[in-house]
């Protein structure tokens, strides 16, 4: 079914460039590809120009990865880093205005609901903590206490890193800056407090040291987000240019993060636990 939706009409499939039959017969389109499978088929994202070793950039592939259904899927993002990325993935991707993300994501999901009503249909919305969290607070807000069914990605370098290092809510108290030099003044905001307290259904905060528990972590929030509303995923994504990480000790520091103040956590709902057990059991079954 989701594999028909692209498959090209026949006889026009030999006129298609090489790229996208590639995409169509050997990716990820109906049917779902491991970790283990990475390098061995036409993947959603192939290419970007961020940073060499940008952690960000390979959480994005593992997003990508994660997709249940990327056939389905829509992502939103806005200005920062990750879009340049996310932009170049073979998933339908509209670039919000900074502020509106999770408003345009609501209004994209609400209205795949209606024309879709028999098809599973996924919104996420994807974008750093310049833009989702300072200048999208308010309708991120919005949407978690509406409960709207879609799920939000935090990449959470702790700065605003697309334009050359300025503070945003996510940075760490006293951290200096290229462009905040006198350090930061605040604590950190409590991103996954106010999930909770937005009483979500499910809630994770992750980095990217284990492939694996990235994707399973995306397909959950997605799965819970289909179902019963809105769900949240906080994801350590240093930028190794602003927090001056050499390339070959990014994976380090991510470790050494996970250690220290950025652990893997999931809050999750009875319903929602209730709900995950029973699809991935079958999904263990086939
Ligand atoms: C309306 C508007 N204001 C400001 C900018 C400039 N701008 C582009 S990216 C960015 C910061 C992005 O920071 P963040 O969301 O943390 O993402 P990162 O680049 O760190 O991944 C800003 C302020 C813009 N593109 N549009
Ligand atoms: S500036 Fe930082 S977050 Fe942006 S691509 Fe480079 S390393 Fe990644």
């Amino acid at each position: 079914m989701s594999l028909d939706t692209v498959k090209p009409s026949p006889g026009f499939l030999e006129h298609l460039p090489i790229e996208y039959r590639d995409l169509v017969e050997h990716g990820p389109y109906g049917q779902q590809k491991k970790v283990t499978d990475l390098g061995k088929f036409k993947e959603l994202g192939e290419e970007h120009p961020m940073c060499a070793g940008c952690a960000m950039s390979l959480f994005i592939r593992l997003v990508f990865l994660g997709l249940p259904k990327p056939e389905h899927t829509v992502i939103v993002g806005t200005a920062g880093c990750g879009r340049l990325a996310i932009s170049q993935g073979n998933v339908p991707f509209v670039y919000g205005n900074y502020g509106d993300t999770n408003a345009v994501a609501t209004g994209i999901k609400r209205g795949l609901e209606l024309r879709f009503p028999e098809q599973d249909k996924d919104v996420v919305v994807m974008c750093g903590d310049g833009g989702l969290v300072d200048i999208g607070f308010q309708g991120l807000m919005h949407s978690w206490f509406r409960h709207e069914k879609f799920t939000t990605i935090l990449l959470d370098n702790e700065v605003y890193g697309n334009t050359g290092g300025q503070e945003s809510g996510m940075t760490q108290k006293g951290q200096i800056m290229k462009m905040s030099p006198r350090g930061k003044k605040d604590d950190k905001m409590d991103m996954m407090g106010l999930a909770k307290v937005a009483k979500l259904d499910y809630v994770a905060r992750i980095t990217p040291t284990n492939p694996s528990r990235v994707v399973r972590t995306v397909k959950r929030a997605i799965h819970v987000a289909r179902e019963f509303g809105s769900t949240y995923v906080q994801a350590y994504t240093s930028c190794n240019i602003e927090y001056s990480i050499p390339t070959p000790d990014v994976m380090q520091d991510a470790f050494d993060m996970e250690k220290e103040r950025y652990g893997f956590e999931e809050i999750i709902s009875d319903r929602a636990k209730a709900y995950l057990d029973e699809i991935e059991k079958k999904k263990k079954k086939k």
